[in-house]
């Protein structure tokens, strides 16, 4: 039987012409890892080539919408000087920050962008407010830009509820896939839309 919940029946686009970046938060890294893991796992099924995956992260999920929104500046300026510097380098300074998440970039504009982040409620409204804030700054990134951002933010009570949604508990399924395929879906629409 067909399930209530998730995107239906999956689409196969060509992801072999897009470029992607995933700007993810480092708070609550071992959720992180595999939502992370598990986009880009779908971006290469897809067909989407390891050198136009561009990976960057910031502390938390706060810095999403700022990040996102540099990163696709950056992507504008290279693609119309043809610059030798790497998106990640105009994000994050003159220096090149390639730590271990961060693959070598390549240049040039952003099909869709994938933000990945994990708010985890606490005794305090922090989380009703960065949730909300993050939530309007990326959806204002998106229709501002017109380059599909995917909302990777999981807005979860508890621990347990983003280990059901990175699949790490047993036989639950990781979100971070149906981003990858949101990705190349929207930026291969976008392309056809444009
Ligand atoms: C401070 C904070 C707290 C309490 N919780 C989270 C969280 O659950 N998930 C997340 O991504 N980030 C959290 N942060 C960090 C903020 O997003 C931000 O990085 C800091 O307030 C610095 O601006």
């Amino acid at each position: 039987m067909a399930s209530l919940k998730g995107p239906g029946e999956a689409q196969k686009h060509d992801g072999s012409g897009l470029r992607i970046a995933i700007v993810h938060a480092r708070w609550n890294t071992t959720i992180i890892e595999p939502l992370l893991a598990g986009a880009k796992a779908k971006l290469l099924a897809s067909g989407v080539k390891e050198s136009n995956i561009v990976v960057q992260s910031v502390p938390g999920s706060w810095e999403l919408p700022i990040a996102c929104a540099k990163l696709y500046s950056a992507s504008q300026i290279q693609s119309t000087t043809s610059s030798s510097l790497g998106a990640g380098d105009l994000l994050s300074g003159s220096t090149p920050d390639l730590t271990a998440s961060q693959s070598a970039p390549s240049s040039g504009p952003f099909d869709a962008i994938i933000a990945i982040g994990v708010l985890i409620k606490g005794e305090t409204m922090h989380f009703e407010y960065i949730a909300e804030s993050v939530s309007h700054g990326l959806m204002r990134i998106q229709l501002d830009t017109g380059v599909p951002l995917i909302f990777g933010l999981l807005t979860v009570l508890n621990e347990e509820q983003a280990k059901a949604r990175a699949g790490i508990t047993g036989g639950s399924h990781n979100h971070g896939e149906d981003w990858g395929l949101a990705a190349v879906e929207l930026g291969v629409k976008r392309k056809e839309w444009a």
